[in-house]
């Protein structure tokens, strides 16, 4: 990754608990808080908060919740600060790896997304981080997520369920090869597409463990590759969608998108909000239930991975 400035430290704010945990290489878990600011309506954001930072706890990891806040970058949120990023009353920028800049110069809050995430998360030498969906090429409007290039630029392990069912998953896979960011899938050789098992489209590599995955890691360590592995999780069967149900529900909500011209950032988030209404409630209980798997996972694999 590129050298961070000298004033690096000055505008960091790293948690005790995070500073330490990566200071005696103990496992810890990068998590972002886009999902929570923009990804996820009240009451559910909070309580994923609250249940993602448990289930990482739980497999032995620490979480380290990135954000910008007063004119810092924050690594290592406590439950107050999860409830200031999960309020929708308070204004929250939605910060991509190119926005960190000037986030922080405008000072207030900015919650990261994946590509802002795991920009923090290399420089701090944390390795795994989890998230819900990546995003990826949208159909037919060039909007494509700052999530793929950061991901072929910076190292990693991005858990996921693949990239998010509004996105046009051939183009994002066809992307993502040219970027360089290997893809694999857990536990299935299918690409998993968010609220949806399967995209219909075949993968290469799977690994079937935490301690695969954590071999795999090592390796792209060893050799220096410095792009970032994709690995992704399929949704839970009890909360997955049919491929064509959603695929319906996701033209529905791209023409409200257009009806109310909204562009930019706000499309993704106003996708996501739409999604949930029109599949009732259904899509939600799906993003809540593979949140809580990818945190879970990213937690097995970073104790894994320190395991040696
Ligand atoms: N996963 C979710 N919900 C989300 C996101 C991921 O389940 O809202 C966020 C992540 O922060 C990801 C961002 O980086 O959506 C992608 O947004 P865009 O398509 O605008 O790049
Ligand atoms: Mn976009």
């Amino acid at each position: 990754m590129q050298n961070p400035g000298r004033d690096v430290a000055a505008v960091f704010r790293v948690s005790d608990e995070v500073r330490s945990a990566c200071a005696e290489r103990r496992p810890v878990v990068a998590l972002e808080t886009s999902v929570l600011s923009q990804g996820l309506p009240p009451p559910h954001n909070l309580e994923s908060a609250y249940a993602m930072d448990r289930a990482v706890r739980d497999e032995g990891a620490i979480p380290a919740w990135t954000a910008i806040d007063g004119q810092q970058v924050r690594v290592g949120l406590g439950e107050g600060d999860l409830e200031r990023f999960c309020d929708r009353a308070l204004p929250i920028a939605k910060v991509a790896r190119r926005d960190l800049a000037a986030a922080l110069a405008r000072g207030g809050m900015g919650a990261t997304t994946v590509s802002a995430t795991l920009w923090i998360a290399a420089l701090l030498g944390i390795d795994i981080m989890a998230t819900g969906g990546i995003g990826g090429v949208h159909p037919h409007s060039g909007d494509v997520s700052a999530d793929l290039l950061e991901m072929a630029r910076l190292p990693g392990l991005v858990v996921c369920a693949g990239p998010k069912s509004i996105v046009d998953p051939v183009a994002t896979l066809e992307r993502l090869e040219e970027l360089g960011v290997l893809v694999v899938g857990y536990g299935t050789d299918r690409l998993p597409f968010f609220i949806v098992r399967d995209a219909g489209l075949a993968l290469e590599h799977v690994v079937s463990s935490p301690r695969e995955a954590a071999g795999l890691a090592r390796m792209r360590r060893a050799l220096g590759v410095s792009s970032a592995v994709l690995l992704c999780q399929p949704v839970g069967e009890a909360h997955a969608l049919p491929l064509r149900k959603v695929e319906d529900a996701v033209r529905e909500c791209e023409a409200r998108a257009a009806a109310h011209g909204v562009t930019g950032k706000a499309v993704t988030p106003f996708l996501l909000s739409t999604l949930a209404l029109v599949t009732g409630g259904a899509s939600l209980s799906a993003n809540l239930a593979l949140l809580h798997a990818n945190a879970t996972l990213a937690a097995r694999i970073a104790v894994e991975a320190e395991a040696g």
